[in-house]
């Protein structure tokens, strides 16, 4: 099905971005109307709980952005309530085999291609009466490769039939790697995981996405092929914007 995202990566682009740890709806509406493809909602380390999910979605889709939701775990619970809600898609953490590749896709998935359960209560507001015909085709599932086992598993991970992309978490992968843990990880076994990874999604047509905290970085990412990268993230960009005010005070 064609949905902004969808299109983008279709025409071999890049989606940018916002990821968003902080729980008011007008955090995801500032950042979503300066213009990224997508937020990323996280429910695994941000502030966000399940009951902050429906406004934050809420504030999203007044806008041209895409809402994608991190979940804290591979519960299917979890995972149907954020695309009930109007999620266009969700980023599982910590997907370490294809046994649990295949657990999360069936999860996003109505039967007979899975086994998520029937209750678009609010998606079916914003997508339309005929969402449930329409969700398997435009749902977006990503699981994320962090971990030493599921970079192991990568090549039968990203087997994994109704997959939409493998999304690396940099940092874990640091320290899956036995490096301190750091987004933006040049060191030499950091880049060689990182290549493997979108080596193995450009082959399957899988699309590649990526935490970053530096946008050079990131664009580098974009260059190599990912196609869904972190450009900010809510917090550091307000600390780091305030401290660069604060100094800039200190010493005109
Ligand atoms: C990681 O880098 O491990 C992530 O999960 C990004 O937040
Ligand atoms: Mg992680």
């Amino acid at each position: 099905m064609d949905t902004p995202l969808r299109r983008l990566w279709t025409e071999g682009r890049c989606a940018r971005a916002a990821w968003v740890t902080l729980n008011h709806p007008l955090v995801a509406e500032s950042l979503a109307r300066l213009g990224f493809d997508a937020l990323c909602l996280d429910l695994q380390h941000g502030l966000l709980t399940e009951s902050d999910l429906l406004g934050m979605l809420q504030a999203v889709s007044q806008t041209g952005a895409s809402a994608l939701v991190r979940v804290p775990s591979h519960d299917p619970a979890l995972i149907g309530r954020a695309l009930d809600l109007g999620a266009a898609g969700v980023i599982v953490p910590l997907v370490n085999t294809p046994a649990e590749a295949a657990a999360v896709v069936a999860a996003c998935r109505y039967p007979p291609a899975g086994r998520r359960s029937y209750g678009p209560v609010r998606a079916s507001l914003l997508y339309g009466s005929d969402y449930a015909a329409r969700a398997n085709d435009a749902v977006s599932v990503f699981v994320m490769i962090e971990t030493e086992q599921g970079l192991a598993n990568l090549e039968a991970i990203c087997d994994t039939p109704g997959l939409t992309g493998v999304f690396i978490g940099p940092i874990d992968l640091s320290y899956a790697l036995g490096l301190p843990p750091q987004p933006d990880n040049p060191h030499p076994a950091h880049v060689a995981a990182v290549t493997r990874i979108l080596e193995a999604c450009r082959r399957r047509g899988l699309v590649a996405g990526s935490f970053s905290d530096d946008p050079s970085f990131g664009r580098a990412l974009v260059e190599k092929g990912a196609q869904l990268v972190v450009v900010a993230t809510d917090a550091r960009c307000l600390t780091e914007a305030a401290s660069a005010r604060l100094r800039a005070f200190d010493a005109p």
